[in-house]
């Protein structure tokens, strides 16, 4: 009886390491790291504000190895106010306006980096929490928040983005654009965040966006 149990539970073993190895190379959402909240952001002299909008995916498969040149997509189709630019100024990047996606692949390591250009605007509608998606060779890990510091999609970060904040903050109704400290709340400390962004000047650009 020891012996078919031990039997059964090798070739039960052998069966979960088969199903790992067919899994080897497809993307686990449970195994990657993938961020909850993003910035899109602007540029001064061409130069994207990686300081405020970098973040990284490090994509993973079901046996936790990572996956090289594993192609990530962020996807804003679901956020009606935000816009992605159309020139993301790195050769890296492919954006579709179509789909309002920008794609990269991973690295050796499974690791890939992006700063998004990209403005809000008075959209008459605006994406609350995990408008947009990020994918990896299509399977989806995670539903990002978006934010951005530039309100109005011109002139940068400038006044206009602070009266426009102040009116969404007394709207009391909870948009994902404002919240700069990603913790799913608008209030002072997003305020604080704004004013210190507006002071480095490096999101002084509004990217061109796509349509
Ligand atoms: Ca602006
Ligand atoms: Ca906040």
């Amino acid at each position: 009886m020891t012996r078919l149990i031990t039997k059964a539970a090798l070739l039960s073993a052998c069966g979960m390491l088969v199903a790992v190895a067919a899994m080897a190379g497809v993307p686990s959402a449970g195994n990657s790291t993938s961020p909850a909240f993003i910035r899109v952001v602007g540029s001064a002299s061409s130069v994207p504000d990686s300081i405020a909008g970098k973040f990284t995916v490090i994509v993973r498969d079901l046996g936790n190895a990572t996956i090289a040149n594993s192609f990530v997509t962020v996807d804003f189709s679901g956020c009606p106010d935000i816009k992605i630019g159309s020139n993301q100024l790195n050769a890296n990047y492919t954006t579709n306006c179509t789909n309002r996606t920008v794609g990269a692949y991973t690295n050796a390591s499974g690791v890939v980096g992006f700063t998004l250009l990209g403005s809000s605007w008075t959209a008459g509608t605006y994406a609350a929490l995990s408008c947009a998606k990020i994918f990896a060779d299509g399977t989806a890990l995670t539903s990002p928040t978006v934010a951005s510091f530039d309100l109005d999609g011109a002139g940068g970060v400038n006044a206009s983005d602070l009266s426009l904040w102040l009116g969404d903050n007394g709207t009391h109704i909870y948009r994902g654009r404002d919240d700069y400290d990603a913790n799913a709340l608008v209030n002072a400390a997003d305020l604080s965040l704004w004013l210190g962004e507006n002071g480095t000047h490096r999101s002084s650009a509004t990217a061109a966006v796509c349509p």
